[in-house]
């Protein structure tokens, strides 16, 4: 177990044992860099946990997490979502309240700290979780660049479930990359990205349940520093 402390259901409904691995097994050697115009990067791990690993982590965040449907403008939102981190959290026009790290995600976290924040002693300090129930469940184009996030910071996205395409747009010049982000793979969006390009998850005829999530660097934490992500 990752955290005793943290099994059974706490106060905001989270069932969040962990999955009984500490610290989790990574490959971070098979990371592949992609330079996107304006100083953007991303780097994708296609296996960062192997398929035993990505099945585990995937149930224990299905089953543990306190899923929500936000409403915006009175319409509950098909993706469910979770916001974790010490501060609020507004996008999109709605504000997702403080959440303490529960076990799975923070194991999660660990992992990618090692691989892309390295030994500078930074920490990922926020993490959104988007679970899509199948493949008609989207996100369109936005940039994570809201004001509690540090500048230029990377951000570590991790996939879980059925593959799915994310497609990046420069803002300028409407230029288009794709990736799969394959069961279990890491992408980091690194540089300048959030700054040049817009990112979306498009529907998609008969995929599986997906579970990703994104860690972030807040303003409030110290925003330098991200060895392999540079
Ligand atoms: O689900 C994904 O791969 C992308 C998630 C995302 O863009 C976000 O949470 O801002």
């Amino acid at each position: 177990m990752i955290d005793d402390a943290a099994s059974g259901t706490d106060a905001c409904g989270a069932r969040d044992g962990g999955v009984g691995v500490s610290p989790l097994a990574f490959r971070a050697e098979e990371i592949a860099r992609r330079d996107l115009r304006d100083g953007g990067a991303l780097l994708y791990a296609p296996a960062f946990f192997d398929a035993a690993t990505a099945d585990a982590l995937f149930a224990a965040l299905r089953d543990g997490i306190p899923w929500e449907h936000v409403r915006i403008r009175g319409v509950p939102q098909k993706l469910a979502t979770y916001w974790i981190g010490a501060v609020p959290y507004a996008y999109s026009g709605q504000v997702r309240p403080a959440a303490p790290w529960l076990p799975t995600p923070r194991a999660i976290a660990a992992a990618v700290e090692s691989a892309v924040l390295g030994d500078t002693g930074k920490r990922f300090e926020g993490a959104l979780l988007n679970h899509y129930r199948d493949g008609s469940v989207k996100l369109g184009f936005h940039a994570d660049d809201e004001p509690i996030l540090a500048p230029d910071s990377p951000i570590a996205s991790v996939s879980l479930g059925a593959p799915r395409r994310l497609v990046l747009k420069h803002n300028a010049t409407g230029e288009t990359h794709e990736l799969v982000l394959a069961h279990g793979s890491l992408l980091v969006m690194a540089g300048t990205t959030q700054r040049f390009w817009k990112h979306a998850v498009p529907p998609q005829r008969g995929a599986g349940p997906r579970i990703n999530l994104t860690l972030r660097r807040l303003r409030s934490g110290d925003a330098s520093g991200a060895s392999l992500a540079e």
